[in-house]
């Protein structure tokens, strides 16, 4: 049996620290890689060998792949673990890795590549019987036919990117009135985020819930699932609070959302860790969206009810081995939530707030666990994601987790940044979190900035607006500006960057 005895960890904070935690575990040596700005972080310090690889921007560090290639080369390393986002899921360099003679500890790049298409991966999961959004098979290339199909789905409907992700591209359409207006945005706007004008129409479900599976696939076309995660409560496609099980779904809908998740995987020869997303509407119809080919950053609340240790399992399948876990084995104990920690004020329009940590520290006791990056006195960089921790709480049940969630929030201390850990309070008392009737638009109708009752300056939101403008600094690789409300947020930090300098 092949035996990984040196991993590279292409990524940064938390999510490398706790690949890094578990390879240790394995008797795996690690190696880290870190921009100029990471170089005081703890995963640096933690790893067994550590290399700088470039300047702060992404592009210049954190996604060279041919640096991070030849570090793997120099270091004698045997296999390269993603974490998420950066080169989790870029098929070319998954395949990179593997034309290097390296293990990429995640799935291959064709399933990498099938899933990246939400067209291509509609078509492989329709060989099996998976519920699906009404809607059309193919990227609309003739408008009068996209109409006809809407008005027989029926008004609203969603127009959605094949190349998208994050809500990108997608647009709602009320009635054929508004149909050529915001096809027209919706393929701009895929053009310019993904090169990739091609767009497709859903029947618009208005009030879903989003849950997902975990699932887990080897090289010996075994294949099971973890059961779901529910993530429904976000804001601007940016996930706040997770937590397993569900509350909205029966053990009858849980099987039958494995087995689909588990088609799924198989529809495209999967291996690795995955996760198979569903929106549910009110009458509990669940329809496929998506698959991640990844390790997600809410995986922790899987691994809180079930016992394992996804990154273990996901280098044991690199390695070759058969999964040594069946489907009988699994069962969900206890309940697990997990809140993220952004440097953001949510009582002034979720500003990205960065600075000095001046004091953090962490909750800690029965239930809790924080998967973080940051120590006090670190400064959280410009550059990246500002997520400063999650914080997971388990308990026996959904009711003893809130209530740890709310200690744990509470003995957090943070100073020197804004953080959304009074906003994940609010969420936790919140009487509709609490008995379980949220769905996505839970943050839009009942959250006001004004509940926080701190700082909330629509002055210093206007101001920052002004400055974005003024300065429309274009050195980041910044994504698209879709609306005012990411306008503003973009412009805090460039805002303070300016400042900086
Ligand atoms: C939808 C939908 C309603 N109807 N598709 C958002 C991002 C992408 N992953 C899919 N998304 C949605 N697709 C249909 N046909 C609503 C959403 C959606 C959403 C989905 C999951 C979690 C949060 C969301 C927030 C807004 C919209």
């Amino acid at each position: 049996m092949l035996q990984i005895k040196k991993i590279l960890v292409a990524n940064r904070g938390e999510i490398a620290l706790r690949i890094m935690r578990t390879a240790r575990e394995m008797g795996i040596a690690t190696v880290a890689v870190f921009s100029e700005a990471d170089r005081t972080s703890p995963h640096v310090r933690y790893a067994d060998e550590a290399v700088c690889i470039g300047a702060a921007p992404s592009a210049e560090s954190y996604l060279n792949i041919d640096k991070i290639l030849k570090i793997c080369k120099d270091l004698h390393v045997d296999a390269i673990h993603p974490g998420y986002g950066f080169l989790s899921e870029n098929a070319g360099f998954a395949r990179n890795v593997r034309d290097a003679g390296l293990i990429f500890i995640g799935p291959s790049p064709e399933s990498i590549e099938v899933m990246g298409s939400k067209l291509a991966a509609k078509h492989a999961a329709s060989q099996y019987n998976i519920p699906m959004v009404p809607g059309t098979p193919d990227a609309i290339d003739d408008r009068g036919e996209a109409k006809r199909i809407a008005s027989n789905i029926g008004y609203p409907i969603l127009i959605k990117a094949s190349a998208g992700g994050g809500g990108k591209g997608m647009r709602v359409v009320e009635n054929e009135v508004e149909f050529d207006e915001q096809m027209d945005r919706a393929v701009s706007e895929a053009r310019a985020a993904f090169g990739d004008g091609s767009v497709f129409i859903e029947k618009y479900i208005t009030s879903p819930k989003h849950i997902e599976i975990q699932v887990l696939g080897d090289h010996h076309g075994n294949i099971i699932h973890l059961f779901e995660r529910e993530c429904s409560i976000q804001r601007r496609h940016q996930k706040v609070v997770e937590e397993a099980p569900s509350i909205s779904i029966t053990p009858d809908i849980r099987a039958e959302m494995g087995r689909c998740a588990v088609d799924v995987a198989r529809s495209c020869g999967y291996y690795g860790a995955g996760t198979v997303e569903f929106i549910m509407d009110e009458a509990r119809n669940f329809y496929f969206l998506e698959m991640n080919t990844r390790l997600q950053v809410e995986h922790p609340v899987t691994e809180m009810i079930t016992g394992v240790d996804l990154v273990k399992e996901m280098i044991n399948i690199a390695q070759g081995q058969p999964l040594a876990i069946a489907q009988e084995d699994l069962q969900i104990r206890g309940h697990a939530i997990e809140i993220r920690v952004y440097a953001e004020d949510a009582a002034n329009h979720f500003l990205p707030d960065i600075g000095t940590l001046h004091t953090y520290v962490k909750p800690d006791g029965n239930g809790v666990r924080v998967d973080d990056g940051f120590e006090q006195g670190m400064e959280i960089p410009i550059y990246y994601d500002p997520m400063i921790a999650k914080l997971i709480t388990y308990g026996e049940d959904r009711e003893t987790a809130i209530r740890k969630m709310t200690r744990a929030i509470d003995e957090y201390q943070i100073s020197g940044v804004q953080t959304t850990l009074s906003f994940c309070r609010f969420v936790m008392q919140h009487e509709a979190f609490v008995n379980g009737s949220f769905d996505t638009n839970f943050v839009g109708r009942y959250f006001q900035p004004d509940v926080l009752s701190t700082n909330t300056s629509h002055e210093e939101a206007g101001l920052a607006a002004l400055i974005s403008v003024l300065l429309n600094d274009a050195s980041t690789e910044s994504k698209p500006v879709q609306n005012e409300e990411v306008a503003v947020n973009a412009s805090k930090w460039k805002a303070r960057r300016f400042a900086a300098h």
